[in-house]
């Protein structure tokens, strides 16, 4: 990939093509002191009010920078890696590694103070978008820590639960998590509106024998399932379930797919709570292959085979993406004593922000 100049034009020279260059597309990345305002990057006008006609009077290339002479007055010198910017789509990340249970190490990483604009966070960032989880270890286990950890890393999502909410079993509760039930493997929250990206979970006690926590690479059965049983693959990415949450205060809903894929048909988001999902009527013999997808979905989810099991440590933050990772707990008897984690959630564009700008901080290059 590269720019040419040619008679007063400017092309981009890409392996099979080349393509000119439209002289409005450069303007309006014409970063002038006078034309954008310093603080934000942001424009100080609107680029739609620039002439249509606008020309380049002149151009050179040097150095690395393409220097533009536009013929409504405006000259700009312009770093050619930062075009190149423009034109890439990729995400901050590498792409996932799927896992299953023989997942060798837990993608783990010692907490420091002051961690939050290192280098560790943005290998914890990494870490956490390659297997959809991560465990931070030995961070104080005081009840207001994991909303300043996760404020530190974006902000907290609020939700009917609170700006967090307590996991131990209560004699008034409106989740089954907030009992010593065991919990199946599941993603949060699949009634809501966005559903919450990424949840967060603080180990305050564990004092119990059983409450211990399980993870599930949801793509990973995604995966499985589309390679071995094709057309359960295929109900489950195509059935738009509803899911319900409903207690004195709120009814909430939201409908969409237990595997919804992307345009590349690659798994984007996972949604399976059977404690709280309605399939809508279909034909008898569709929703017998759907109840069919579905119990095997669980069946898969729960096995040896992808089923991840520990127990968390007091200090221990695990932090996992609920567009991907299912997770769960074992039942456990309140009489042995405590067990307390303290949750809330974020966003995806938390996690993203903050890597985008530990790579522009650290000048990183993660893309090989
Ligand atoms: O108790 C646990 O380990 C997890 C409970 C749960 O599913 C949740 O808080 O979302
Ligand atoms: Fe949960």
């Amino acid at each position: 990939m590269r720019i040419e100049i040619a008679k007063n034009k400017v092309f981009l020279k890409l392996p099979k093509k080349k393509l000119e260059i439209h002289p409005l597309w450069l303007r309006e990345r014409a970063r002038l002191n006078s034309l954008h305002d310093k603080n934000t990057d942001q424009r100080l006008y609107d680029p739609s009010e620039l002439n249509t006609n606008l020309k380049i009077k002149k151009a050179s290339i040097s150095n690395g920078h393409l220097n533009i002479n536009f013929n409504d007055g405006i000259k700009f010198d312009y770093e050619i890696k930062e075009l190149f910017y423009e034109l890439n789509k990729n995400l901050p990340y590498e792409n996932p590694i799927f896992w299953s249970s023989k997942l060798k190490n837990i993608p783990k990483t010692n907490f420091r103070d002051h961690m939050f604009d290192t280098i560790n966070m943005y290998d914890l960032l990494q870490n956490f978008y390659k297997y959809g989880f991560v465990i931070i270890k030995n961070t104080p286990d005081d009840e207001d820590f994991l909303v300043k950890f996760a404020n530190s890393i974006g902000t907290v999502r609020p939700t009917n639960f609170g700006t967090t909410f307590n996991v131990r079993s209560e004699k008034n509760y409106n989740d089954l998590a907030y009992t010593d039930h065991h919990i199946a493997a599941h993603t949060d929250n699949p009634y809501r509106k966005p559903v919450p990206c990424i949840q967060l979970l603080h180990c305050i006690y564990n004092e119990v024998k059983g409450g211990f926590s399980t993870v599930v690479d949801g793509f990973a059965v995604a995966e499985y399932l589309r390679k071995k049983h094709k057309d359960l693959f295929n109900i489950l990415s195509s059935t738009k379930v509803r899911f319900r949450f409903v207690d004195k205060d709120i009814i909430l809903e939201n409908w969409g797919e237990i595997i919804e894929l992307d345009d590349n048909r690659k798994p984007k988001q996972i949604r399976h709570s059977p404690r709280l999902d309605y399939v809508p009527i279909l034909e008898k013999k569709q929703l017998e292959k759907f109840y069919q997808a579905r119990r095997l979905f669980s069946k898969l989810c729960a096995s040896k085979k992808f089923e991840l099991k520990f127990k968390l440590e007091v200090g221990d933050i695990i932090m996992f993406d609920n567009y991907r990772t299912l997770h769960g707990r074992t039942s456990f008897s309140k009489s042995e004593g405590k067990r307390f984690l303290k949750g809330c959630y974020i966003d995806h564009d938390s996690t993203e922000g903050r890597l985008r700008f530990l790579e522009r901080k650290f000048n990183l290059k993660w893309k090989k």
